[in-house]
């Protein structure tokens, strides 16, 4: 077989061009490929909801890499053990209740699980605005090459259409504070200083619809609720991801 460069171009254009086509509409877009957006995304997908993940960066998997400052192993405590099992990913008791799992696997495996589940990446694009009609919903994203936003091109942005949309953009709440910013009826907080016992038993209280058709998850949630931080233990934004895709699916009736 003789290979020929024009038809691997037009290959990888043919494809993708398709499936940005595709998901012009879908039922959910998940803004940011941590472990909360990673985990929410699959459990959607596994519903059989049609779903996005839209990463700003090159790769996916946000904080998740680096660990503790840059030293690669991630804590997870006792209530989150059961979704390290359900996506197989490996762990080892360091002491009662704290499991310790290398980052890197966490991500690979997190990420195989989306995949596995249907869920289709859209890498390498960061959301830039939201667009609200005049029923007051987020129904779409505004979004743009990443390489784009960096250099400060002047090149107008592209729109999709979903019928939900989860932040899950961390501690900035990027989608959250674009509707502040613009004056809708939504207020970020911003995150509180370290207590991790206390950031990881309220952020299930403040993962929600904060606005409508606007979720939060992860980080971004206690952000938006003023909620404290808690460093590199990642049991509540597992189980964060978790409850925001049962209550997007409930409002999608699924
Ligand atoms: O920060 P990130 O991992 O969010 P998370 O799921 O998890 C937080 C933890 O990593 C850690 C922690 C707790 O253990 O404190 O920090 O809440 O992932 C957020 C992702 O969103 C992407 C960003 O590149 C990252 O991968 N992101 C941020 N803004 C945008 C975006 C944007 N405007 N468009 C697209 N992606």
């Amino acid at each position: 077989m003789t290979l020929n460069e024009v038809t691997i171009s037009r290959a990888i254009l043919e494809e993708q061009h398709q499936t940005f086509l595709d998901y012009l509409e879908m039922d959910v877009a998940v803004v940011g490929g941590g472990p909360s957006g990673l985990a929410c995304a699959t459990l959607l997908a596994e519903k059989g909801i049609k779903c996005a993940l839209i990463e700003k960066k090159l790769s996916i998997g946000g904080g998740m890499w680096g660990g503790g400052m840059m030293f690669p192993r991630i804590v997870v405590q006792e209530e989150a053990r059961r979704l390290l099992d359900r996506f197989g990913i490996t762990y080892r008791e360091f002491e009662p209740g704290y499991y310790v799992t290398k980052s890197v696997e966490t991500v690979a495996k997190l990420t195989a699980a989306a995949c596995d589940a249907g869920v289709e990446f859209f890498n390498l694009i960061t959301v830039e605005d939201v667009m609200i009609h005049g029923d007051g919903r987020v129904g779409g994203l505004v979004i743009n090459w990443t390489p784009v936003d960096i250099s400060g091109l002047h090149v107008d942005p592209l729109t999709v259409a979903c019928t939900c949309t989860v932040d899950a953009t961390g501690h900035d709440a990027m989608v959250a504070r674009m509707i502040e910013r613009k004056g809708g009826s939504l207020q970020v907080k911003g995150e509180s200083f370290m207590w991790a016992e206390r950031a990881e038993s309220q952020i299930l209280n403040h993962t929600r619809e904060v606005f409508p058709g606007l979720f939060v998850t992860g980080m971004a949630a206690n952000a938006v609720a003023g909620e404290c931080r808690m460093g590199p233990i990642f049991g509540g934004m597992l189980l964060s991801g978790e409850r925001a895709a049962e209550l997007v699916a409930e409002r999608l009736g699924r």
